[in-house]
């Protein structure tokens, strides 16, 4: 069975006439895609679905989909003008991804349904990964290790954050991806305090710190992962070494935990806590994970707020880190697969 018709399934089953997708990574889904794809998905509990999509993007995308029909919009057309007209009729109800509040206003009159926005539908679809999914993140996540890994192998004293961002970012283009999974972070020395920090001509000295936080895009779906090193010698007890050991320490916690069946939210307090026994929790600012796929943030979100459990075939990070301003900073991250006995890392790392 076809994403579609699984889809059209559900939508049959609980009721929903006609399903409006406008993220980008929910239209992929859907249409099963391997090359980018975007523009307005309207799928109708049975029948055909139409892509609608502007003219400028028309050309890419007729050869790409066997299951949907693409309509080209007229030049200047809007995406919601073009609904009115190609919507199957009897609708009752309706319900959008992701809607503008003016939007829904307007189209709730025009339309003459009932209308709701969030739908979730293709949000939980999305949560649990199938195998051709799950071969794509592996891959992914096998380009991007082996990247970061040649390069920090390759650092030498006196390059910049920005070659060393520009050298994986084509390295993986060569190595088969797309492009990088989002802005590649190379952080030097006190840089690293900034948990986003965009690479700067900062030259690298020995003893600093190396933060690269880097993924890659292979057939629509990503990979995310981190690793701190200290150039030159790792002196024992410093305070690089420290905290970097900090933080691998509350990782390994936290994949123990790993498990489906637990809650997001007791997986990030368990890297917490280790944290705070070093006397670091407070520099710990962000969430401890989240899940990875066609989108690099997608659910579940591994956080203090989430209340989530983790399921067998999601995909998520576990990334805690410490932030010092002004000092420095360690960040550790790999993507997992969470299978039924546990995590199973797909970002492996042949250094140390
Ligand atoms: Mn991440």
């Amino acid at each position: 069975m076809s994403r579609i018709e699984i889809i059209q399934n559900r939508l049959s089953r609980t009721g929903i006439d006609l399903l409006v997708l406008r993220d980008q990574g929910n239209i992929i889904y859907a249409v099963d895609s391997e090359q980018p794809v975007s523009g307005m998905l309207l799928i109708p509990k049975s029948g055909e679905a139409k892509l609608l999509v502007t003219p400028l993007e028309s050309v890419n995308m007729f050869s790409l989909l066997d299951e949907v029909k693409v309509v080209k919009l007229d030049r200047g057309e809007g995406y919601l003008q073009r609904l009115l007209k190609e919507k199957p009729t009897g609708l009752k109800y309706v319900e959008f991804d992701t809607l503008e509040m003016h939007e829904a206003l307007r189209l709730e009159k025009e339309l003459r349904v009932l209308l709701k926005t969030g739908s979730g539908i293709i949000r939980d679809m999305r949560l649990v990964k199938d195998s051709r999914e799950i071969d794509k993140v592996k891959r992914a996540s096998k380009i991007a290790s082996q990247t970061v890994s040649e390069i920090i192998s390759r650092l030498s004293e006196g390059t910049t954050e920005v070659n060393v961002a520009s050298e994986y970012d084509s390295q993986i283009v060569l190595k088969g991806a797309f492009k990088h999974a989002f802005e590649t972070i190379v952080a030097f020395g006190e840089n690293a305090s900034n948990p986003h920090a965009t690479p700067s001509a900062r030259r690298l000295k020995r003893g600093d710190i190396v933060l690269i936080d880097a993924g890659a895009d292979y057939l629509n779906y990503k990979s995310d992962l981190t690793r701190t090193i200290v150039f030159g010698e790792r002196l024992e007890g410093s305070n690089a070494a420290q905290i970097i050991e900090a933080v691998e320490e509350s990782k390994k916690v936290a994949e123990r935990r790993a498990f489906p069946g637990v809650k997001t939210c007791e997986i990030d307090k368990s890297a917490c806590e280790v944290l705070e026994e070093y006397g670091l929790g407070k520099y710990f600012v962000h969430g401890l994970g989240h899940g990875v796929g066609i989108d690099i943030h997608e659910p579940p979100s591994i956080s203090p707020s989430s209340n989530e459990e983790l399921k067998a075939g999601n995909i998520i990070t576990i990334e805690p880190g410490v932030y010092i301003p002004g000092v420095g900073g360690a960040r550790v991250e790999d993507t997992y697969l969470i299978t039924e006995s546990g995590p199973l890392k797909l970002t492996h790392n042949s250094y140390k």
